[in-house]
């Protein structure tokens, strides 16, 4: 192969919604988990700071209508802004849900998100899409205008 040759590894990529909750704004950790899912090879194709609607997160949480903390967790999340973020690379739910850690902050391993920055369940900093269906309702749901795509020559240097 001549110098000027080059392959690129071909990769099929998922995208993931990441939803910074009111303390994950407030505690200024926005640009820190940005940082990180950048340095990790992620690319950020969508991110708005809104502050959301109780009917809006009831959508959001719809699975977790009937459980005990559902009043609570919608009250907590429409209390201040929000950050949506839409991540796009290889395995990106997986490895996505991988970078937050465990739900109890008090399981997650040093060097997750919780792990590092959290210590309570309901003031977990942020949350992942938990499967490639409902990254895509996610995604629909707090981006309805639709996300970036960027072209090959312009993603060239990330998957
Ligand atoms: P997420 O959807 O936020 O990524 O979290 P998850 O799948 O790890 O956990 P899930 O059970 O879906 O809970 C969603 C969010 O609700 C809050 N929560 N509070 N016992 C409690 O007070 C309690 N349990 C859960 C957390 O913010 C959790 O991330």
């Amino acid at each position: 192969m001549s110098v000027s040759e080059r392959t690129y590894i071909m990769v099929k990529t998922v995208l993931t919604l990441v939803l910074f909750q009111p303390d994950g704004v407030q505690r200024g950790l926005v640009g820190n988990i940005i940082s990180r899912f950048e340095q990790r090879g992620f690319k950020l194709v969508a991110l708005k700071l809104v502050h959301a609607t109780p009917e809006h997160l009831e959508k959001h949480y719809a699975d977790l209508k009937g459980k005990p903390f559902f009043p609570s967790l919608i009250k907590y999340m429409a209390s201040g802004p929000v950050v949506g973020m839409v991540w796009e690379g290889l395995d990106a739910v997986k490895t996505g849900r991988a970078m937050l850690g465990a739900t109890n902050p008090l399981a997650s391993a040093p060097g997750t998100i919780r792990g590092d920055f959290a210590l309570a369940v309901g003031r977990n900093i942020c949350h992942g899409s938990d499967s490639v269906e409902n990254a895509e309702k996610e995604i629909q749901l707090w981006f309805p205008e639709g996300i970036v795509q960027y072209t090959a020559d312009q993603a060239k240097w990330i998957f």
